[in-house]
């Protein structure tokens, strides 16, 4: 009887040296810290809203907050995001939080993750998804309302005028940003019969990308148009138009090409005080509070609502833009 317990101690004993002997170090220092894993899938660095938005989220999900961080840029790449968020499955991480570079293919990496029971968060842009359990929340602005404020802008602006001629420079396609942005203005146009859509292009939310459709789209015409309205769908975009425009002789400001812009990111908020951007509509990258708003509340056992906008969204125009709130802006 008494080897039956020895050998059944000895038994004990070498399951607990197989168990804490395959663990991974990091697993158990985690564990042993008790840090909340998070794998982080960010779409990349494509613009200054993106940095600010990824270092939002560095400075949240640090460890002296009590979690440890995985973080992926996939350079703008949809493949890049799914591997990044197979090897969170892999490192069982408690959340995966996604920035999602577009709106479709998501569902069988996410029922994947579902599978291994981890809650994924979309941050920022939407994914769109047949079965909603895949998601557990989503965070992010409401970007169709950040389009109509454009709008009703020129709408105001441009009453008076018989023809208002634009052109209109698209994000990155089918990302949540270019969807809502673009049907803002889609419905403007067709509710304004004075507005005339000269040329629609691709900026893909970067400086370069705009300043060579635009450079394109200008050699093209057998003679330079009135353009009174660029609408460009992140700041970058704009800056890539002003420098395009700028280099065929066209005006950007008072009396010349009137370049709408959306972020309003210190820099553009700059270029808006000089009068090159005539509005800004602003887009909060700091999504890190709320994502971790989210996670707290999914760490506590509450029930949380599946879409968490981003508060309040200012429109700055040249007179709005001031030393103190230069200073003031965070990104
Ligand atoms: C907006 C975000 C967009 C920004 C761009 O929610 O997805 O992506 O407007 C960024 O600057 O590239």
């Amino acid at each position: 009887m008494k080897h039956i317990w020895i050998s059944l101690i000895l038994i004990v004993l070498a399951l607990l040296g197989i168990f804490y002997g395959f663990r991974q170090p990091q697993e158990m220092a985690d564990e042993e810290e008790d840090l909340i894993v998070i794998g982080m899938s960010q779409v990349g660095a494509e613009s200054d809203w993106r940095v600010a938005n990824s270092e939002s989220m560095k400075q949240v999900f640090s460890e002296e907050n009590g979690y440890r961080l995985l973080f992926e840029e996939a350079r703008q790449k949809q493949e890049n995001q799914f591997s990044a968020i197979r090897r969170f499955i892999q490192q069982q991480v408690d959340y995966i939080v996604v920035m999602p570079i577009t709106e479709i293919g998501w569902e069988s990496v996410l029922q994947e993750a579902k599978e291994a029971g981890i809650p994924v968060i979309v941050a920022d842009r939407k994914m769109d998804v047949e079965d909603p359990s895949l998601i557990t929340a989503h965070v992010g602005a409401d970007v169709y309302a950040e389009g109509r404020k454009a709008v009703i802008w020129m709408e105001e602006t441009f009453k008076d005028q018989p023809q208002v001629n634009i052109i209109h420079i698209q994000g990155t396609l089918d990302s949540t940003a270019q969807i809502g942005r673009t049907q803002a203005l889609e419905n403007g146009l067709a509710a304004n019969p004075n507005w005339n859509l000269l040329s629609r292009m691709q900026g893909d939310f970067t400086q370069a990308k705009t300043y060579e459709v635009m450079t394109e789209y200008l050699r093209s015409v057998d003679s330079l148009p009135v353009i009174d309205v660029v609408y460009c769908e992140n700041d970058n975009e704009a800056f890539g138009a002003v420098e395009a425009l700028e280099s065929f002789g066209y005006r950007c400001g008072p009396g010349g090409v009137a370049v709408i812009s959306f972020d309003a990111t210190r820099e553009a908020l700059q270029y808006c005080r000089n009068g090159k951007i005539a509005l800004e509509v602003e887009c909060n990258p700091l999504l890190g509070p709320l994502v971790e708003e989210v996670i707290q509340i999914l760490e506590s056992g509450q029930e949380l609502p599946k879409t968490n906008y981003v508060p309040k969204e200012e429109v700055f125009t040249p007179q709005d833009i001031t030393d103190e709130l230069l200073e003031q802006r965070p990104y």
